[in-house]
Order: structure tokens, then C-alpha cells, then sequence
């Protein structure tokens, strides 16, 4: 366990439920105090100094000097270390009315040595005390935020430790390693070659280093599920992309006229396609001859495009493919410079774009001729779509899960998935154990190797919270919501 003076010398205490109006609202307080403090708050036939651990009581909370009844609830008290925080805590299961919470909550932390918790901090404490390692506590936050029910999934296997046996695994064999060059370092006169460099190095890429590089490799798929992508409806004034948004979310979201230009400003909303989050931004038509409202929603437009991993380009079936479609087309796919931008906003390196071509009100055209538009858009996916009828959304929202996944489809429920945090951390490891690889294959002395080793162990001490620096902790703690 890591040594932190004094961090759960307080009681903590927080509103657990939403803010807003429920069936039951839930105040949680961690701490040395937490019983004490229910004693004096709860009346009831049984006192709080005879409660059963882990067994809810029916009472009131009164005021502690007015004895008046704040609110009639449920109370329980649980005995550390079998808790959420390994400390003892209480909990008040009230009705669902955020003033009566509040006020309980204001009496609370009128005791000594309570205070209001911080974001995070239940979990926080769970983790400072060895509960759960970083993995897990980080999968709370996750599960909480999660935009897809393959996103929640994710979180669920993480906090249930699927990511940390994988690292731990991958960390006993490093120690196995370790051990060998070890005795190596301590007998370093031995007549007989204690270290089979050659096989241990075998071992090393076959038990840590391959490990390491399939974990990673799924690091890409975790941040689909985890942060989804950002897609831009981008095309000519008129033909069809705010009506392909309202297609996509089934709902009107956007205004829809006959006339050129009536989306002035962006339009975002989130998406849920096959499990992947998508941010689906809907943007003013680009055209040159633009009065001064509608330029400021086209510069707007192109800021949207810098930030997307996929753009869908909307062309008008009826109309045929134009000359601007081709421009704009070059613009999403990142070919060409945009003049009204300066070269530093560019932040996606040229051709990296995905781009899906939409041909839209295909129920205005008696015969498509979609090779017409593969020719044009060579290499890059084409659906014709109405978005009038919804013809043909099924494909496209195919094409867009095929883009955002690049063609591999989620990972399998229940695998670990490395977040960015600990792809970085991954990353770096896997250079120190490639080192030692190489540094075996010289025949390095093997105090050398050692180094490496050691460096390998801590970033991956790192991902499960071992080793991890205070603000780091702090940042991803920071991030949770309250009375969690
Ligand atoms: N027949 C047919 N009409 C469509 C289809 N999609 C859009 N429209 C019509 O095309 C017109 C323009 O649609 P919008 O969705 O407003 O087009 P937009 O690209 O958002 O236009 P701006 O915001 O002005 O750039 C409206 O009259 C729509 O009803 C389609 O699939 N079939
Ligand atoms: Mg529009």
C-alpha cells in the first residue's frame, strides 16, 4: 500500500444520487466518524451503536440540536474493511428531495474532523487504501461516462480486473527475467555462463515483449469504444446534410428548407452506431458567393473538418456530381489548403482523412449511375442514400462503423483495452524490454540490463497505480463526479 499521511484521518461525506428530484436520494460518508455521526443524526428503535454491519434500519434523521425530524429514511452502517473504501461507512437513503439531502448533508459536516468529499474521493480512498488498483478505479469513472452500452461493457471488465491481470501476468514474467540476471550480477566470477543470453532473450520477447505489443495494439479499439469518433456532414448549400443528420439521430434536429444557406451554425449531437459513440456534426453549406452570417457558419464549418475523423461528404443525386463537389471533396480529404485558413490550424497531417461520399435524394433519380461517382471518388467508400426516405442509411451507417473501427469491427466484449494513459505507458515500456532484448543479444553485463528492467517494471507499475506521481492521481480523480 502506498504511504500517504493523514489522507483518511477525515470523514468524508457527499450526496451519492443525481442533483434533481427521485425516488430515494443517498448520502454516503466514509471515515473514522461515520458511526458517531449517525448517532447522533438517527432515531430509531434500534440505536446506531447496535447496528448489524451491512444491514439497513428505518429511522428519521433529526436535527442534532432541535431533535426536529429532517426526513424519515433508511440507514445503514457498514463495518471496515469489507467497504467501498475499506473504511467505515454510512449510508442515508432518504427521499429523493435534493433540499432535504442537503440539509442532512450541511448537519454532517458540522462534526469534527467531516468535511464535504471531493470528485472521486470514495474511489480515491478505495484505491490509497489497496481495494482496487488505478485500473479499476479509472473503469468507475469510465462506467459512469460511458456513451454506449459496449462502453459500459468495457468499463465493467476493466473494473472487474481483466486489464490488471493482464498486466500483472506480463510483470511476472519481467520478475522471472529479473531474477535470472540477478544471479547473474551476484556471481558474476562463476566459471560455468549462468546466463543462456540466448534463450532468455526468447523468453523475454515470447513472455513480456509480444504480450506488451498485442496489448497495445488494442489500445486503438478501446479509444473507438471509449471516446468515439467525431463525424462531419460537410457538402454544397442544399443538398440534403441537415436532413441526413435528422435521418441519422430519427428525430428533427435540424431545420430543413428548400432554400440554399439555411444552416448558419454548427449543429452536434451524438450518435450510437452499432456501439461505436459517434459526434455527428451538421455544418452551413460551403459556397463562395456567402453573405456575412453564413461565412462566419462556413469558417465554423472548416474548423469542425480539422477536428473530424471522418467526414461525409453530401453530394445531390438529382443534380449530379459539380465541379464544387470535386473542390470540396479534395478539401475533407485533406488534399488541398484551405486559403481562408492559416497553415498552423491544420492539425490532421495531409491525407489522413476518412472520407464516406453520400449521394443523396437518390429518390429523385430514376437511374443512378453510382459508378459515375466511384470513378470520381476512386478508393473511397460511396452510398447512395435518400434522406427523405431513409433509403439506404443502413448502409451508410455501416460504412461509417466500417471506417471508425478501420474495417475490424469492435474487440470482443470483456477484453482488456488499454486507455490512452496507458497506451503511453505501454509504449514506453515496451522500449526498455526491447533494450533489454538487445542488450541481451551484445551480451551487455547484466547490472546494464538491470537498468532497463527496472524501468519496464515501473511504467507498468505506473498503469496499475504502484508507481504513479500525486498529480497524476489527482488529475484522473479530479475527473470523477461527486460522491463517487
Ligand atoms: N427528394 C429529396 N429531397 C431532399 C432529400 N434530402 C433533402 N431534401 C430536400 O432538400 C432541401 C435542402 O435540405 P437541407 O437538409 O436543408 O439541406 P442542407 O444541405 O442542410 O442545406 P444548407 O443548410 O442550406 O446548406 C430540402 O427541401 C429538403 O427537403 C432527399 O433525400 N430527397
Ligand atoms: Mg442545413
Amino acid at each position: 500500500m502506498r504511504d500517504f499521511p493523514d489522507f483518511n484521518e477525515a470523514t468524508i461525506a457527499a450526496i451519492a444520487t443525481p442533483p434533481g428530484t427521485g425516488g430515494i436520494g443517498i448520502i454516503r460518508v466514509s471515515g473514522p466518524q461515520s458511526q458517531a455521526i449517525l448517532q447522533q443524526l438517527f432515531q430509531a428503535k434500534t440505536p446506531p451503536q447496535n447496528f448489524i454491519s451491512h444491514r439497513l434500519y428505518f429511522g428519521a434523521i433529526v436535527h442534532p440540536q432541535t431533535r426536529q425530524v429532517i426526513d424519515e429514511v433508511l440507514a445503514v452502517y457498514m463495518r471496515a474493511p469489507r467497504t467501498y473504501t475499506r473504511e467505515d461507512v454510512v449510508e442515508i437513503h432518504g427521499h429523493g428531495s435534493y433540499l432535504l439531502l442537503q440539509e442532512i448533508l450541511a448537519q454532517i459536516v458540522t462534526f469534527p474532523s467531516t468535511r464535504l468529499a471531493e470528485p472521486g474521493e470514495f474511489t480515491k480512498r478505495a484505491f490509497l487504501n489497496g481495494r482496487i488498483d488505478l485500473t479499476q478505479a479509472e473503469a468507475v469513472a469510465e462506467l459512469l461516462g460511458a456513451k454506449t452500452k459496449e462502453g459500459a461493457s468495457l468499463a465493467v471488465s476493466q473494473l472487474r480486473g481483466v486489464l490488471q491481470g493482464e498486466i500483472w501476468k506480463i510483470r511476472d514474467a519481467l520478475v522471472a527475467v529479473r531474477a535470472i540476471i540477478e544471479v547473474a550480477i551476484d556471481f558474476p566470477d562463476e566459471e560455468v555462463e549462468i546466463l543462456d543470453s540466448q534463450a532468455l532473450k526468447a523468453r523475454l520477447v515470447r513472455e513480456v515483449q509480444e504480450p506488451l505489443a498485442r496489448l497495445l495494439a488494442r489500445a486503438d479499439g478501446g479509444k473507438v469504444i471509449r471516446e468515439g469518433v467525431s463525424v462531419v456532414i460537410l457538402g454544397r448549400p442544399n443538398v440534403g446534410k441537415s436532413s441526413l443528420l435528422n435521418c441519422l439521430l430519427r428525430e428533427d434536429r435540424a431545420i430543413v428548407t428548400e432554400l440554399p444557406g439555411t444552416t448558419r451554425d454548427t449543429i452536434e449531437e451524438w450518435l450510437d452506431i452499432k456501439g461505436v459513440p459517434v459526434r455527428i456534426v451538421d455544418t452551413a453549406g460551403i459556397r463562395e458567393t456567402a453573405e456575412a452570417v453564413e461565412e462566419i457558419g462556413i469558417r465554423r464549418a472548416r474548423q469542425k473538418l480539422e477536428e473530424a475523423d471522418l467526414v461525409l461528404l453530401v453530394l445531390d443525386g438529382a443534380e449530379g456530381l459539380q465541379a464544387e463537389d470535386r473542390t470540396l471533396f479534395e478539401v475533407a480529404a485533406d488534399k488541398a489548403e484551405l486559403s481562408s485558413l492559416p497553415a498552423q490550424t491544420k492539425l490532421i497531417p495531409p491525407g489522413c482523412k476518412k472520407v464516406v461520399v453520400v449521394v443523396n435524394k437518390v429518390d429523385r433519380v430514376a437511374t443512378l449511375d453510382l459508378a459515375l461517382y466511384t470513378e470520381a471518388f476512386r478508393g473511397v467508400p460511396v452510398v447512395a442514400i435518400s434522406a427523405t426516405t431513409g433509403e439506404g442509411i443502413r448502409s451508410l451507417e455501416e460504412a461509417v462503423y466500417e471506417a471508425a473501427t478501420g474495417g475490424q469491427g469492435l474487440q470482443e466484449p470483456g477484453a482488456a483495452a488499454p486507455n490512452v494513459r496507458h497506451a503511453a505507458a505501454l509504449q514506453r515500456a515496451l522500449a526498455a524490454v526491447y533494450q533489454i532484448g538487445e542488450g541481451l543479444a551484445a551480451d551487455l553485463p547484466p547490472d546494464l540490463l538491470a537498468i532497463d528492467l527496472q524501468a519496464a517494471m515501473a511504467f507498468l507499475g505506473d498503469i496499475i497505480g504502484e508507481t504513479t506521481t500525486d498529480d497524476v492521481l489527482d488529475m484522473i480523480f479530479a475527473e470523477f463526479c461527486l460522491g463517487k
